[in-house]
């Protein structure tokens, strides 16, 4: 039989010198590690208990409520130290990331306009500088807008100068930016000035001046009495404005279902100066500036008279405008989405 008194003066004994020990500790592992010996299951606590079974029944309340009370001072004892260490560490951490927003930074570098559309802006600038409204239609377009309205029906020769992606639903990616002319036409009535600058598409097989996805600008006019003469002088007005300097251009027929008579303005190749490289195909001229008078059946199928109204409209390549401008070699660059290539701009 073991004595009540022993027990008790072990119990004692343990509150004391645990109390202690917790008051003690330096860090939450020291107080992990007084826990441990004191509460812990191979604990002085637990050895201490094992000896309860062995008292006299009667003598075990008086016992047990001793060993319930130093259990609970312990354990008080070490929730109480161990979220003053928390609070402690939590302190010690925020002061080390505190920052002085007054401090001056350590440099930012700004981002940048992509080239094509920087060019895209200036050429906004001058066109609405000019009276012309910018409208911006939809990439996916249905076969209507982006061909029947543009005297290109089914089965017409044209269609397969621009190979194209179609969508299941019969809806498909715009292959120029032509059909918001008829957006325009529909949309404005005439007299009209407008530009469209943005996204097509074309199942072509990429080189360094072709790409699947390329930025075109598309120009219209409609008024009385438009003549090849506006079409000339907006044309030059739209080089002079983006080059400010002197570039060699060369007008020649060209085909279009939706204009007569159609040009090719093409330009110098400015990579090459004319002597021929891949950019050019080696001929020394870049095609750019595809336009014309507008066909009256474009005019009549987006409910303008042909007999009163007249227009011109072109299809400028924004991409390879991009490249001559700034004497980039290969189309691929622009949206190969490299930063030490866009950070020159
Ligand atoms: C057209 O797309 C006509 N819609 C342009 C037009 C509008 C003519 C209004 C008359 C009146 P074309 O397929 O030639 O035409 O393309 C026009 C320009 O887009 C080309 O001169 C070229 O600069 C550019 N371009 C065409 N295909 C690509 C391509 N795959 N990658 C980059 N640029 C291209």
């Amino acid at each position: 039989m073991i004595a009540v008194e022993m027990i008790s003066e072990q119990l004692e004994e343990l509150r004391r010198a645990a109390l202690a020990a917790f008051a003690s500790s330096l860090s939450m592992e020291e107080l992990e590690e007084v826990r441990v010996q004191a509460l812990g299951r191979k604990g002085t606590l637990a050895q201490i208990s094992k000896d309860f079974g062995k008292l006299a029944p009667g003598e075990r309340a008086a016992v047990g409520k001793l060993l319930n009370s130093v259990k609970q001072d312990l354990e008080s004892e070490y929730e109480t130290k161990k979220h003053r260490f928390a609070e402690s560490e939590l302190a010690a951490r925020l002061a080390g990331e505190w920052i002085d927003v007054t401090l001056p930074s350590s440099g930012v570098r700004p981002g940048s306009l992509h080239p094509v559309t920087q060019l895209q802006n200036e050429i906004e600038d001058l066109f609405t500088s000019l009276g012309f409204a910018v409208l911006y239609g939809p990439e996916v377009e249905t076969e209507e807008h982006n061909f029947d309205a543009l005297n290109i029906p089914p089965a017409h020769p044209a269609r397969d100068m621009q190979d194209t992606f179609w969508l299941s639903d019969g809806h498909l990616l715009r292959t120029h930016t032509s059909p918001v002319q008829v957006r325009g036409m529909r949309l404005l009535g005439p007299p009209l000035r407008l530009i469209a600058p943005g996204r097509a598409f074309r199942n072509e097989e990429v080189d360094a001046s072709h790409e699947h996805t390329f930025y075109q600008l598309e120009g219209m006019m409609v008024d009385r009495d438009v003549s090849v003469a506006n079409l000339i002088y907006f044309m030059k007005t739209l080089l002079s404005g983006i080059f400010h300097r002197e570039v060699t251009v060369r007008l020649r027929p060209g085909y279009f279902p939706f204009v007569e008579p159609g040009f090719e303005l093409d330009i110098r190749c400015v990579i090459c100066d004319g002597a021929g490289c891949p950019v050019c195909k080696q001929s020394g001229w870049v095609e750019l500036l595809p336009c014309g008078l507008v066909h009256p059946n474009v005019l009549r199928l987006s409910g303008i008279d042909p007999e009163q109204w007249g227009g011109f409209a072109f299809g400028l390549g924004l991409t390879r405008l991009a490249m001559m401008r700034y004497g980039i070699d290969d189309i691929r660059h622009l949206q190969g989405g490299d930063l030490r290539f866009l950070n020159q701009f």
